[in-house]
């Protein structure tokens, strides 16, 4: 029994720029991380860096390079084990990537790849592995910045009529309360939120209050990752309450931050927090705390998203995720598109993740392609 990788890199372009305040892209560098095994069967895992440091510390050629280094190379003895035993246990590979410190979303896109190759060899879904409750997902979508309050009036219509049941609007100081009341005064009723990406300080405690008049469900990380006092003190003037994102990293940082008064709502991400195993941990512990949590997003491919889609699943995700429709990234997808249906998607059922690239779209939508064998 041995393992091969493949690290294959894509571009796809976005239907649209997606500007936040920490950067704009307009075409999505994808990178897919291809477990196969002795019998050719492959699992799949996405990463889900941006091209640059500027949603986290972590980054495509960087994590690119983390794997090839120090990941996989760190799965070696693990894998020599394999020759009896077949792909490891999921926990021995978290456990294994465990020694090495940060870089969660190439962690991530390992783990999953070969979390998948496990779950098929076991003909056993993500969705009951992980505990899903529910076969459809309630679906939100994320708006990035327009150049105009004209523009973003069209593009959340577009979305409203084609049924997406929350909207978040990405805001940053100089775009945010004009935004707001504009689209609250055409949609007074739509759930909606907004996320700041980091971009306010704590003297913005008075400015971030004035949003509590447009009625919404959260405000996602208005202050720097790693402040959670500041999200405590804000907290104590804004009566929305604070969702955090970014500075959720781990089991403990949310048992922190919730303890701490800095969240009262978390939004998990399996790359930010290295992987399904633990963020399937954070919505346990948020369960038992009683604190919401939302599904988040970072434009996947089909691949991350059936993978994100089953995590949706489960019972303590109880508000609508930046689980969108490929039609809202993407005009081709690298998987057969996810479709919404009455502001859902459908549980992937299959195996594993339950979907697996398009060749096709694979060879059209690359770049580069690196054979890795231990
Ligand atoms: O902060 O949630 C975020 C996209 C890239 C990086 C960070 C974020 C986002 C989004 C879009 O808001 C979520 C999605 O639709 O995938
Ligand atoms: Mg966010």
């Amino acid at each position: 029994m041995s393992i091969a990788f493949v690290i294959h890199s894509l571009e796809i372009p976005l239907v649209r720029p997606f500007r936040t305040s920490f950067g704009s892209q307009s075409i999505r560098d994808v990178v897919l991380v291809e477990a196969v095994n002795d019998s050719g069967v492959s699992g799949w895992g996405e990463c889900v860096t941006m091209a640059w440091p500027g949603y986290s510390a972590e980054y495509t050629r960087g994590a690119i390079n983390v794997m090839r280094e120090f990941l996989l190379p760190t799965l070696l003895p693990l894998l020599d084990q394999g020759e009896r035993g077949g792909t490891p246990e999921p926990d021995s590979v978290r456990a294994a990537l465990s020694v090495m410190q940060g870089n969660p979303m190439a962690k991530s896109a390992v783990e999953t790849a070969l979390l998948d190759l496990w779950l098929r060899e076991r003909n056993l879904s993500l969705g009951e592995f992980l505990g899903a409750a529910r076969d459809r997902v309630d679906c939100g979508v994320s708006v990035g910045i327009p150049d105009s309050i004209e523009d973003l009036m069209t593009e959340v219509g577009q979305y409203v009529d084609q049924g997406y049941l929350r909207i978040k609007l990405k805001v940053e100081p100089g775009w945010d309360l004009d935004a707001l009341r504009a689209v609250r005064s055409q949609w007074p009723e739509i759930p909606l939120q907004v996320d700041a990406n980091q971009a306010y300080r704590r003297s913005d405690a008075e400015h971030l209050a004035k949003f509590d008049e447009f009625n919404l469900l959260l405000i996602e990380q208005p202050l720097p990752e790693d402040d959670l006092l500041g999200h405590t003190l804000i907290s104590s003037v804004v009566s929305t309450p604070i969702c955090l994102d970014e500075s959720i990293l781990s089991v403990e940082s949310a048992e922190s931050a919730i303890e701490f008064g800095a969240t009262t709502i978390i939004n998990i991400k399996p790359g930010r927090v290295g992987g399904f195993l633990a963020a399937r941990e954070i919505h346990n512990l948020c369960v038992e705390k009683s604190i919401p949590v939302w599904c988040g997003g970072m434009l996947e491919t089909g691949i991350g998203r059936a993978a994100n889609i089953a995590l949706a699943a489960l019972p303590g995700f109880t508000l609508p995720g930046d689980t969108s429709a490929s039609n809202r990234y993407y005009k081709e997808d690298v998987t057969e598109p996810f479709v919404l249906d009455n502001g859902q998607l459908r549980v992937p059922t299959g195996p594993g993740i339950g979907v697996v690239p398009i060749a096709s779209n694979l060879v059209g939508m690359s770049t580069a392609t690196e054979l890795i064998e231990l």
